[in-house]
C-alpha cells in the first residue's frame, strides 16, 4: 500500500446514508485509513533511473506534482527498501514546482523514510522543505534534521522554529513524520513522530498556514543564492509524502506499518 486511495472496506459494505450512519455499531468498526485523501505529493522513487529530466520523479497521488532531480540526486537500489533516492552532500535534491494544491491551510502531514549517513549533531540536513531561503524567512513548511540529530520544523515562517527530542542515527532507515493541526490548542499544534510513534508535541502560533510562492524540495533545505550549498540530507530517502490534512496518531502508525520494509 502506498499513496493511492485505499480500497473499499474488506466487507464491501458502503456507508450509504440511512444504512449505518450514526448506528451504534459504528464505534466497533475498524477505521478505514485512506492515504490517498489529502495526498498532494507522494514519491515512491521507483523510476528505473533519474537523469535530471523535468518531472521524471513521479508523484503517485494523482495531482501530477512530479519532481525533478537536481545537483546530484539519483535513484539507487537499496538492500532494505529497493528503489530509493540518494541525496548527496552538499545539494542533491528533488524540486517540485509551486502549485495551489501544495498550500495547506489548517492541516498538514509530511512524512519520509530516511537513511542518513552524514548527521553530526551540529549542522542541518534537509528532508522536506517548502521554502527558498532562511534569510528571507519564507518557509511555508519544512522538516529537517539539525542539532542533536533531532527533527526540526518550521511552519508559516520560522517564528515558532522548534524540534523533537529523539536523536536520529546514521546508517539506519527511520521514518520521520510531522503533523500540523491548526484546530488544536496552540501549545500542541505540531506533532513529531519517529517510526510511527510520537516523539514530541510543539506549539505553533498559526491556526492556518499562509501560502508562500516557492517550490517544494525533497531531500534538501534550500537557501539563496542557489549557488550556495542547498543543505542536502546526505543520505537516502524513500516514500516521501505531503498531505494537506492532519494525520491522527493512528494514521501515522498505520502509514509506518504500510510502508515499513
Ligand atoms: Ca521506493
Ligand atoms: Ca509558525
Amino acid at each position: 500500500m502506498n499513496f493511492e486511495a485505499s480500497p473499499a472496506p474488506a466487507d464491501g459494505r458502503a456507508d450509504t446514508a440511512g444504512i449505518d450512519a450514526g448506528a451504534a455499531g459504528d464505534a466497533a468498526d475498524p477505521p478505514v485509513l485512506d492515504f490517498g485523501r489529502g495526498c498532494v505529493v507522494g514519491l515512491e522513487m521507483s523510476e528505473p533511473s533519474w537523469t535530471g529530466a523535468s518531472g521524471e520523479v513521479r508523484d503517485t497521488c494523482g495531482g501530477a506534482h512530479h519532481g525533478t532531480a537536481v545537483l546530484g540526486a539519483s535513484r539507487v537500489d537499496d538492500p532494505v527498501r529497493g528503489a530509493v533516492g540518494d541525496f548527496p552532500l552538499p545539494s542533491g535534491c528533488l524540486q517540485i514546482a509551486d502549485a495551489p494544491a501544495l498550500h495547506a491551510t489548517t492541516g498538514l502531514t509530511m512524512s519520509a523514510w530516511i537513511f542518513p549517513t552524514s548527521l553530526d549533531g551540529e549542522n542541518p540536513y534537509g528532508v522536506i522543505a517548502k521554502r527558498n531561503d532562511f534569510t528571507n524567512d519564507d518557509a511555508e513548511y519544512t522538516m529537517f534534521v539539525w542539532t542533536g540529530n533531532t527533527v526540526w520544523v518550521d511552519l508559516d515562517s520560522r517564528n515558532d522554529r522548534n524540534h523533537g527530542t529523539r536523536a536520529l542515527i546514521n546508517g539506519a532507515w527511520q521514518q520521520v513524520t510531522v503533523v500540523y493541526d491548526g484546530t488544536l490548542p496552540q501549545e500542541r499544534r505540531v506533532a513529531i513522530y519517529i517510526d510511527g510513534a510520537l516523539d514530541t508535541q510543539l506549539p505553533e502560533s498559526s491556526a492556518s498556514l499562509a501560502p508562500y510562492a516557492n517550490p517544494l524540495s525533497i531531500g534538501c533545505l534550500p537557501e539563496q543564492p542557489a549557488s550556495k550549498p542547498q543543505i542536502a540530507l546526505g543520505g537516502r530517502i524513500d516514500d516521501a509524502g505531503v498531505w494537506t490534512r492532519a494525520f491522527a496518531a493512528q494514521d501515522v502508525a498505520a502509514w509506518y506499518a504500510a510502508t515499513k520494509r
